[in-house]
């Protein structure tokens, strides 16, 4: 198969420095004398991009001529981070790389550290998307990407007075240097306008329209054997402007349509979970979905004349609703352009979809007021109806997609799908009980279960060198690409000798932490001591205040007693607050006042800390989660659908301590019970406490423990300037208390002192910790893509035995 071309070494004396050169020279028009540090980073990141470019065409070539089944995932979303790392590890360069650059007389980690980390996304859902799209080069699936290029990613956060502030992020202010701009490719993309009718044919006469252009940015798996694209759509002005206007000195009239292609792809929605109902938003949804439902038919028709061969050719997913509206515009084309009935149409376009459902919160459903998307898409409007006609016409007990008013977008991604997946056991399970159970009782065959993954490259080999070299020296080189391998590691729990070597790895990563904390938030904090890490996005579900609500706890049982022989722990906030999300806001500063506080606290400043910097990202998490010692996964079971970055830490040899909540519960089963710190209520438990009235109150009055800890926090403890500060988050504790903080609390507490207690046996928490590693190779992305592959898309490798190992 198509393989990365290498210079050939012996030719050249070192290749990789001459074309560092060269771009510097050509490319950034500089010579190595007057480059600053934009210019070696970008001639750096061009050379490694140059490497991947052959294999990356001969792939392209090949999924062409080799009529390939392909798989297009469109997304709102795609958190990619950084690449150089990314880029040199898959395509195995990187020590020639930072050969060259040290040669070369640079730093190669400032260099690197130099890129912006890419943020199209918020959370989960978005890295998902960055994760599959390595995974599916890896497995040689020929597939593309498709996302929005938004000017702005999600916002910078930073803290004043321990309030969050959001900042706009500026990742396009300098070149991307990863990208392709394609000018060729570009389709008019309409809204608004009405529809005509006639002789049984409709027309649709939008009334603005802007061209979505692609901007292309190569993804070459492992060792660089298959390449697929990332194509991002931009807007751009169907007109630059308008002339006439101009001349008459109307400036603005004359800039118009310019506005508006700016503004669809300015900036990223900062909602995690919570849907905004704005216009914009629907326009964004249908501006790159449109887009990029041109761009695959187009593709199909070289080689196809038959419209009809569609589902034979292309696999459309849809992550998550937002691009729910693909479903009525291939639709749209099929009847309106190519012809067809209806009813084939509809039949076609669902052999075409599948669509994964990411959460079961009511607020993140997405519906959209009938009028606002019969304004916008009159046409959609119209077909959707035929959708619900046709629906209901087969199945009249059929839940409804135009209900109230309102056009339910998960209702139509379910109706237009062939099938509809969940993220982990649990979650699938309960989107066939709760939300779609009735959709499920009429079609038993359409939910299935892919659990997540994440890819092994980025969240082990390149994130934690130490431990991959460990590993590696152990068991071979091949657990990249096949993660079930690390389960070889099961044998050396006992071995004493080796226990100590991965502990080894893990002090070497706190360490790094521990200057990058000494460094950036000012903060002394000890590598002994427990690393005890939570990072997310900031929501009540996922429970930050019963975390900051433990640690205050804590501190008041060393106060009560400061010579205990007590475990010291380091806790470690991350994450953002959707900018309108109040609570949320108001979490973030009770901890950062709370660390405030014990920070600076004489008696337990050597036991605990709490640490909270700043703008969380990607490549934050690189950083935290190979030196974390617990990971807390704490949502309110039934809540987080999956969560990923549970997978993550107990990959690098981290604990969890969590509820029996989305993929919490199948890793748990994989690393065994006994490395686990288990506590809370189960999801059925949390559905019927929800049914007692008063239950919040009943359980605080039950725990003296959690009084204190509400009445100091009431009182001012930690906001003295204004004590009435958390009156609202703490009263709203006592009465309402939806994610059950009050039930699950003591048994936290008690499992944390557990925790505690295990740390201090350095030997036995290695081997829990070793066989945390060791047994969650079943969560790369890999094994999920192949369950994509095989249960819902029907696509094979184009890489001989690729697709073969367990799914
Ligand atoms: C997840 C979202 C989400 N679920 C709306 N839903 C958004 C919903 O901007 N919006 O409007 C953005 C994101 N994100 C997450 O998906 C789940 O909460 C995680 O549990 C899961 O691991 C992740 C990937 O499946």
């Amino acid at each position: 198969m198509a393989r990365v071309t290498r210079p050939d070494r012996q030719d050249r004396t070192d290749p990789m420095k001459e074309e560092i050169l060269a771009h510097l020279r050509y490319s950034l028009g500089k010579d190595a004398e007057h480059a600053a540090l934009y210019d070696w980073r970008m001639a750096l990141s061009l050379s490694l991009r140059d490497r991947m470019v052959d294999s990356w065409y001969q792939s392209t070539k090949a999924s062409y001529t080799g009529h390939k089944k392909r798989v297009y995932y469109l997304s709102m979303e795609f958190l990619i981070g950084r690449l150089i790392e990314d880029v040199a590890a898959n395509i195995g360069l990187t020590d020639e790389a930072r050969a060259a650059v040290t040669e070369l007389g640079q730093d190669y980690d400032i260099l690197v550290h130099d890129e912006p980390d890419a943020a199209l996304g918020n959370g989960g859902l978005g890295r998902l998307a960055a994760c599959f799209m390595d995974s599916l080069a890896t497995l040689g699936i020929p597939a593309m990407g498709y996302g929005i290029r938004y000017e702005h990613g999600l916002f910078e956060q930073d803290f004043v007075e321990g309030q969050q502030i959001e900042k706009p992020e500026t990742w396009l202010a300098q070149r991307h240097a990863w990208e392709f701009e394609r000018p060729e490719v570009s389709y008019k993309i309409g809204f608004g306008g009405h529809v005509q009718h006639h002789e049984g044919k409709a027309k649709w006469h939008p009334h603005e329209t802007v061209l979505a252009t692609a901007f292309d940015t190569p993804v070459v798996g492992w060792q660089g054997r298959w390449g697929n694209t990332l194509r991002l759509w931009s807007a751009r002005p169907q007109k630059e402007f308008d002339l006439a206007s101009f001349n008459r000195g109307d400036y603005l009239a004359a800039s118009r349509s310019e506005a508006l292609a700016r503004t669809i792809c300015r900036v990223l929605y900062p909602d995690d979970t919570t849907e905004s109902g704005k216009e914009l938003r629907l326009k964004q949804e249908y501006f790159f979905t449109a887009a990029s439902i041109h761009d695959l038919l187009r593709r199909f028709f070289i080689d196809h004349d038959d419209i009809r061969a569609l589902p034979d050719a292309a696999a459309i997913q849809l992550n998550d609703t937002h691009p729910a509206i693909a479903g009525p515009e291939l639709v749209r084309i099929l009847v309106d352009i190519h012809g067809l009935e209806m009813a084939e149409a509809i039949e076609l376009a669902r052999r075409c979809l599948g669509y994964t459902n990411h959460t079961l919160l009511p607020e993140a459903l997405e519906r959209w007021p009938e009028w606002l998307l019969g304004r916008v898409l009159p046409r959609h409007l119209e077909i959707i109806r035929s959708i619900e006609d046709s629906q209901q016409s087969h199945h009249p007990d059929s839940p409804r997609i135009l209900d109230h008013g309102n056009v339910n977008m998960g209702e139509l991604a379910f109706i237009m799908a062939h099938k509809v997946n969940g993220v982990s056991a649990l979650h699938t399970d309960l989107v066939k009980s709760t939300v779609f159970a009735d959709l499920h009782r009429i079609h038993p065959n359409r939910i299935v279960n892919q659990t997540n993954g994440i890819t092994p490259r980025r969240w082990l080999y390149e994130c934690n060198p130490a431990l991959s070299k460990l590993i590696t020296r152990e068991i071979g080189d091949a657990w990249p690409a096949d993660l079930d391998q690390l389960s070889r590691l099961r044998d050396r729990s006992g071995d004493h000798g080796f226990l100590q070597e991965f502990m080894a790895a893990k002090r070497v990563n706190k360490e790094r932490l521990s200057n990058w904390v000494q460094e950036h938030c000012g903060i002394a904090i000890d590598p002994d001591a427990m690393f005890d890490v939570q990072i997310k996005r900031i929501h009540e579900y996922k429970r930050q205040l019963m975390n900051i609500l433990e640690t205050i706890a804590f501190w008041n049982e060393i106060h009560a007693n400061p010579n205990g022989n007590w475990t010291p722990r380091v806790k470690i906030f991350g994450g953002k607050a959707a900018p309108g999300y109040h609570v949320a806001k108001q979490i973030i500063r009770l901890i950062n006042d709370v660390a405030g506080v014990l920070n600076n606290d004489p008696v337990t400043k050597d036991l605990l800390k709490i640490v909270y910097p700043p703008n969380y990202n990607v490549t934050m998490a690189e950083m935290l989660i190979p030196a974390a010692d617990l990971s807390e996964q704490i949502s309110t079971a039934g809540k987080e659908a999956s969560g990923t970055g549970n997978m993550k830490f107990a990959l690098n040899g981290a604990l969890t301590i969590g509820t029996l909540d989305g993929a919490n519960v199948e890793i748990r089963d994989h690393v065994g019970p006994e490395n686990f710190f288990l506590f809370g209520l189960t999801a059925a438990e949390v559905t019927e406490r929800r049914s007692h009235h008063g239950y919040a109150r009943a359980a605080i009055e039950q725990s003296p423990r959690m009084q204190k800890v509400l009445a100091q926090i009431a009182e001012g403890r930690f906001s003295p300037e204004e004590p009435s500060r958390y009156h609202d988050l703490v009263g709203n504790l006592w009465d309402h208390d939806h994610f059950l903080v009050s039930c699950d609390f003591d048994t936290y507490f008690d499992m944390q002192r557990r925790a505690d207690e295990a740390f201090t046996q350095t030997s036995s928490w290695a081997a829990m910790a070793l066989n945390n590693t060791a047994g969650v190779g079943w969560f790369s992305s890999d094994r999920t893509i192949r369950g994509y592959a095989r249960d819902i898309w029907n696509v094979g490798s184009a890489i001989d035995g690729e697709l073969e190992q367990s799914a």
